[in-house]
């Protein structure tokens, strides 16, 4: 898969994508089609007929694992925690960097000077209080470290501001922002560059948490199994995506911060209301690259669960994985982080133990983690005969393996995102968390007999299934 135009193709051949036909308003009734269609965990949909505008919008991409399966090129029976064990492994055998060529189908429509208007293109009003329309939801912003040339691409939401500006929530302590104090000791702005629409790959791994220093074109070319195509601007001199559909190229003045949001965030709360949060790095826009007919793609964001989620929930349960593998922690079986904890502030771990305390040395090195020490709250440890998704046997565990006072550590001072609703506005830096063993202790000499069934019985009554009607 090269392109955005080849996930559409294959999610309509798998029968899992829906044309809109009739007219809708990029204004509210869009998002609002996506979110409810979103609930029922429906088709992906593509606005065909938007008003105001001639170019089609992409939402709801990611809301099931078949669809990230097509997006990943996987099995579609395949389970969120089986994707992110491939994920892991792709990405942990070889890098592959992109590849420059000199031209591609982003090169067909060239847009500067006065006629940039980012009100061109179909961007959605999502939610009621937002402070604007969002252009970069289901985006990337491509940055370059001005020292050693590393490329950096990052999801920040984006919000038009005027027609040659865009807001970036560029959050304090992200790649696009170490690359930003760079700019700003050498007094200069950083290029800058937004990618709408792409092969789905892209902006899944835009997401994830990589190492600084490694370029996510390269974490790209691993899971697809060949190079990015680029093509190096020479505006920016950033590498664009010869295949994307939309970018906006320019420059972020590291000293001229503007207010941009409030925005309905994934959390299911607004975030960003002028004056509780401090202004936003802003992109001039100075050139915009488009194919002649591009399609926009865009993501509802907002409450549990959609595109963000399951995109969080598949890259955390992935790096989370690796992390865990990377400091040898024996025994792991599986590990999730539930879309339904908006993909990041829970994570299941199943371990085979093998010593006293190794469920503990899985719980508390979850939380040490590059992935875990961010924003998580919660880790729930399972023992190896629980699936790390399986909901119905981690309730059982908590129920009948877990003590709280004997099974719980809380740790008081963790790294927050700045976005948790559940801490004071002007307070989120700092969040608690807690480390729930449900594991039955290794060291128990008398353990509790667990049921299990007579497998002769079984094997027997199998065998009479259809002769007692139950086929
Ligand atoms: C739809 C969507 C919107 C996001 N919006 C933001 C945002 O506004 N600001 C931010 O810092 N991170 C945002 N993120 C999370 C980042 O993309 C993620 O932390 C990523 O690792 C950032 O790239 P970096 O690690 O190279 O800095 C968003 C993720 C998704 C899926
Ligand atoms: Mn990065």
């Amino acid at each position: 898969m090269k392109e955005m135009r080849d996930f559409v193709k294959k999610c309509e051949e798998e029968g899992i994508l829906k044309r809109i036909k009739a007219e809708v308003d990029w204004n509210l009734e869009l998002s609002h089609i996506a979110t409810l269609n979103e609930q029922k965990r429906g088709p992906v949909l593509l606005f065909e007929n938007v008003k105001d505008y001639d170019i089609p919008v992409v939402t709801s991409a990611f809301t099931t694992p078949k669809k990230l399966a097509i997006a990943l090129g996987m099995p579609t029976d395949m389970t969120m925690s089986q994707m992110a064990r491939e994920w892991m492994k792709l990405t942990t055998k070889q890098l592959i960097p992109p590849q420059t060529v000199s031209n591609g189908p982003i090169m067909e429509t060239v847009v500067e000077g006065d006629d940039i208007n980012l009100f061109d293109f179909p961007a959605p009003w999502f939610y009621p209080q937002d402070g604007g329309r969002f252009i970069g939801t289901a985006h990337y912003i491509i940055t370059k470290d001005p020292d050693t040339g590393w490329v950096n691409l990052g999801t920040y939401r984006s919000q038009i501001l005027d027609e040659k500006h865009m807001g970036v929530q560029i959050i304090k302590g992200k790649h696009a922002d170490f690359m930003l104090q760079k700019y700003k000791k050498m007094g200069k702005p950083m290029p800058a560059a937004s990618v709408i629409g792409c092969d789905p790959i892209m902006f899944l791994v835009s997401s994830t948490l990589v190492s600084a220093e490694t370029s996510e074109y390269d974490i790209i070319g691993a899971l697809r199994g060949e190079p990015v195509e680029v093509i190096e601007s020479d505006l920016t001199g950033l590498p664009i995506p010869a295949n994307a559909e939309i970018v906006l190229e320019g420059f972020i003045d590291p000293e001229n911060f503007r207010e941009e949001g409030p925005f309905g965030e994934y959390t299911g709360y607004y975030s960003g209301k002028a004056g509780e949060e401090l202004p936003k790095p802003c992109l001039e826009v100075k050139r915009i690259l488009r194919r002649k007919s591009p399609i926009f793609w865009s993501t509802s964001v907002g409450k549990p669960v959609n595109d963000t989620h399951m995109i969080q929930s598949l890259n955390r349960t992935a790096t989370l994985w690796t992390d865990l593998e990377t400091m040898r922690v024996p025994g792991i079986q599986s590990v999730y982080i539930p879309p339904e904890s908006t993909g990041r502030f829970w994570a299941i771990v199943s371990v085979k133990q093998m010593y006293p305390g190794h469920s503990m040395h899985a719980g508390t090195a979850v939380i040490s983690t590059t992935t875990g020490h961010y924003g998580l709250k919660g880790v729930i440890v399972v023992d190896e005969d629980i699936p790390a998704d399986d909901m119905t046997k981690v309730w059982w565990a908590l129920s009948v393996r877990y003590d709280p006072r004997r099974s719980t550590q809380i740790i008081n001072r963790g790294r927050s995102t700045p976005l948790d609703p559940a801490l004071p506005i002007d307070a989120r830096e700092i969040v608690s968390r807690i480390i729930m063993d449900a594991c039955i202790p290794f060291e128990w000499k008398k353990k509790p007999v667990e049921i299990q069934l007579d497998e002769e019985t079984v094997k027997k009554v199998q065998g009479r299934w259809s002769e007692l009607g139950l086929d």
